[in-house]
């Protein structure tokens, strides 16, 4: 490893303890810590992956940082509904991605509710996304367990175990960021949300104590502005926020930024540059504004998706390999657009 030099910026959080007594004790910030200012992307580093060169991460003072307490930007890929599209869900593809399109992170998406999922095909489904958490770990990437559902709350024993199940196995490794909870739809955040995800938090800390849960929100994952003042005490949760740039624009962003303005830890496990329904039209113009505004505010993202369905958020081209080593020609519009995006921010490993 080279050594690294850190211009420190400190961040004084919580209280300052106000020495006011005769004491002599020294008066002194109890809870100081510090953000490096130095991005962590290095293309010139000897680190051979994102996570052995971040290794584990956290939230600090609203934002993800690595284990030198410098900002983090992951950058990936979300693979699709397993039950659906899961031939993509193999060591190659995940290999593929981090080599060719220089992802740092990926995401299972395994289906919940939804046709044969989960619920119907516990082990089938489950298979494939340890296939990609193995593969991720192989490669060194970060990868997000999402369960993918619009329904979770309906179904809390079997979210409890699945994550309980995820954590023992692989609670031990950086690698893994949990996602209890894709979409919520028109669900009230006090009342169901936060409730369900502090119980499957709680399930996970049993095993798992410190790595990065991200929560998903109200409406589609877009009401992030209802978190303020209404936290889950954690120490290492972020919030779910979810665009797609032919739909959703400068209301969303605005009301993004407020929760951004009030500490809000965000992460972006799914947008598409597409329309909501991941077709109908592209907005690269909107894309590209999105992109700045996550990049201002370093929050991390995965693309919806890779799939060969015949949808302009789709990735791929129909019947393109399920092992990588994918031209361009097998590329869709979308595909290419995110690949470049990848390949200029993220640091090669
Ligand atoms: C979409 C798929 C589409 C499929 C649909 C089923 O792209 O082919 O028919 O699911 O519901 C989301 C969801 C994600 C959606 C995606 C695009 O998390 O499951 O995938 N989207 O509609 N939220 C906003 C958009």
């Amino acid at each position: 490893m080279k050594p690294r030099h850190h211009y420190v910026i400190s961040f004084i959080f919580l209280t300052s303890v106000i020495c006011c007594s005769s004491d002599s004790s020294v008066s002194k910030n109890a809870d100081e810590e510090t953000i490096s200012e130095e991005p962590s992307t290095d293309n010139n580093s000897n680190f051979t992956s994102v996570v052995e060169e971040n290794g584990q991460l956290r939230i600090l003072n609203g934002v993800l940082v690595n284990n030198n307490n410098a900002p983090v930007q992951l950058r990936g890929m979300s693979f699709f509904w397993s039950q659906w599209i899961g031939k993509y869900y193999t060591e190659e593809t995940v290999k593929w991605l981090k080599n060719d399109w220089q992802c740092t992170v990926v995401r299972a998406a395994m289906a919940v509710d939804e046709d044969n999922g989960y619920l119907t095909n516990p082990e089938v489904e489950k298979q494939k996304v340890f296939t990609v958490i193995d593969a991720a770990i192989a490669n060194g990437l970060y990868v997000i367990v999402d369960w993918h559902s619009h329904h979770a709350e309906d179904y809390i024993e079997e979210a409890k175990t699945f994550f309980a199940e995820v954590s023992k196995k692989y609670g031990d490794v950086p690698n893994i960021i949990y996602e209890p909870y894709n979409e919520p739809l028109d669900v009230s955040w006090t009342t169901v949300l936060k409730p369900y995800h502090e119980t499957i938090i709680a399930e996970i800390r049993k095993n798992d104590p410190d790595n990065l849960i991200i929560c998903g929100t109200r409406t589609w994952s877009q009401r992030v502005d209802e978190v303020i003042g209404n936290e889950i005490n954690d120490s290492n949760v972020a919030y779910t926020l979810h665009y797609y740039a032919a739909t959703h624009k400068q209301e969303l962003r605005t009301l993004v930024k407020n929760a951004i303005d009030n500490n809000i830890p965000l992460f972006v496990t799914e947008f598409g540059v597409s329309e909501a329904s991941g077709d109908g039209s592209i907005d690269s113009i909107e894309a590209q504004t999105w992109w700045n505004f996550l990049d201002d505010n370093n929050i991390s993202w995965c693309n919806w998706s890779i799939a060969d369905k015949e949808e302009l958020s789709a990735a791929l081209k129909p019947n393109a390999s399920t092992t990588g080593s994918w031209p361009l020609i097998m590329l869709t519009s979308s595909g290419k657009m995110v690949r470049e995006e990848l390949k200029k921010k993220n640091p090669k490993y």
